[in-house]
């Protein structure tokens, strides 16, 4: 059993941030840094929670990211935004497009958010609820690094490339769901392989092109992708809506363009923003009310919604603090040398 550490939800924000300052990010990247981790591990996802801070210092000390970019906004379109992040990190670009993303959906009905060159760690669902939180419908895209291999083949074409939805839900937590194209995220293997455990069957194949359990052969290998060509098609959009059509990197140049250093992706994102009020008018609330009746059709019978283990969580850590495994803990301390 890995022996763990509990932190209050202000520890281990001052942790995140002490680290990720030892990096030389700005203060502005740290406090956005931070928010991100730290909204990762107050809602319990591991493979994006304080694990990342290991991760976003050694792609800064690789010399990959620009650790003082300022994000440049432009509005090539009515409906569209852009931001340069400048081979930033992408949480401080997504918060400096915000603002304009959701005064352009409020204005028109939809808007998009092109992020451009930015080093992306993250899960999805802090920026589609961010969205949300302003009574829009949200969805994001982005690509990762090629390590995933398209339904029928062997050899890695396609990144984890995630999608994330977010319904407004009067008064309470929105409907959200966010998922890897792959079977599981790779920050899931990693974490099986930092745990010396074996990954489930199904999630990948070795470099010979045989299953594996194993996270290390697996992640020399190809990961799979989730539903077979299911989601072998929903990934290949992910690279053409977040790559070609924003203008940025698939997850293979990504990869080139990493050269072997073992930095967070570089790529672009893709988030569009939808307005019920600018589609019904009036009667959007009778409409968004309809929705309840599906959720209430989905819970009513005893299943769950997507999300709903990450708000239970979230309303646990505020009181409990966040559990981390000890080696985990260890390597950030080291950072600080
Ligand atoms: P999971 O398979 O763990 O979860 C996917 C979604 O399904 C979640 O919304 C989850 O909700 C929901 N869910 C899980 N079980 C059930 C159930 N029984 N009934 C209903 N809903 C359920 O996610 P992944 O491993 O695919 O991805 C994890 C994270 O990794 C994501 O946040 C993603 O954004 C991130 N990621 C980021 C990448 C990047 O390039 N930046 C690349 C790939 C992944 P809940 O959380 O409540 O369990
Ligand atoms: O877990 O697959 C992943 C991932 C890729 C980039 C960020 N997270």
């Amino acid at each position: 059993m890995t022996e763990t550490v509990t932190l209050s939800l202000d520890e281990a924000a001052n942790l995140a941030r002490a680290a990720f300052l030892t990096s030389g990010v700005t203060d502005a990247h740290a406090d956005a840094l931070t928010a991100t981790v730290m909204a990762g591990q107050a809602d319990e996802c591991h493979s994006h929670g304080l694990y990342r801070v290991l991760g976003c210092v050694r792609s800064v000390k690789e010399g990959k990211v620009n650790p003082v970019a300022e994000p440049v906004v432009t509005e090539p379109a009515p409906a569209i935004v852009k931001v340069d992040a400048n081979y930033g990190f992408s949480p401080l670009a997504f918060r400096t497009g915000l603002p304009r993303l959701v005064e352009k959906a409020k204005a028109q009905g939809l808007a998009a958010l092109a992020i451009n060159r930015c080093f992306h760690f993250s899960a999805l669902w802090p920026e589609v609820e961010a969205v949300a939180a302003h009574g829009l419908a949200a969805l994001a895209l982005t690509p990762s690094h090629a390590w995933v291999a398209p339904a029928g083949g062997t050899k890695g074409v396609f990144g984890t490339n995630p999608i994330a939805f977010a319904w407004p839900r009067p008064g309470g937590f929105p409907f959200v769901f966010d998922f890897a194209t792959s079977a599981a995220a790779r920050g899931e293997i990693e974490l099986h392989r930092r745990a010396g455990k074996q990954i489930p069957e199904g999630w990948a194949i070795d470099a010979d092109g045989q299953p594996t359990t194993d996270p290390t052969a697996a992640m020399a290998g190809a990961m799979l992708t989730f539903g077979g060509h299911k989601g072998s098609a929903l990934s290949a959009m992910v690279e053409l809506m977040a790559g070609p059509l924003i203008g940025d990197m698939t997850s293979m140049e990504s990869m080139a363009f990493d050269e072997g250093a073992g930095a967070a992706p570089c790529h672009g994102e893709l988030i569009l923003a939808f307005d019920p009020e600018r589609f019904l008018g009036a009667d959007a609330v009778n409409h968004v009310a309809r929705a309840e009746t599906l959720f209430d059709a989905i819970v009513g019978q005893g299943a769950r919604l997507p999300s709903q283990r990450r708000f239970a969580a979230r309303q646990r850590t505020v009181i409990d603090g966040v559990t981390i495994p000890k080696p985990l803990y260890d390597d950030i301390k080291a950072l600080l040398g």
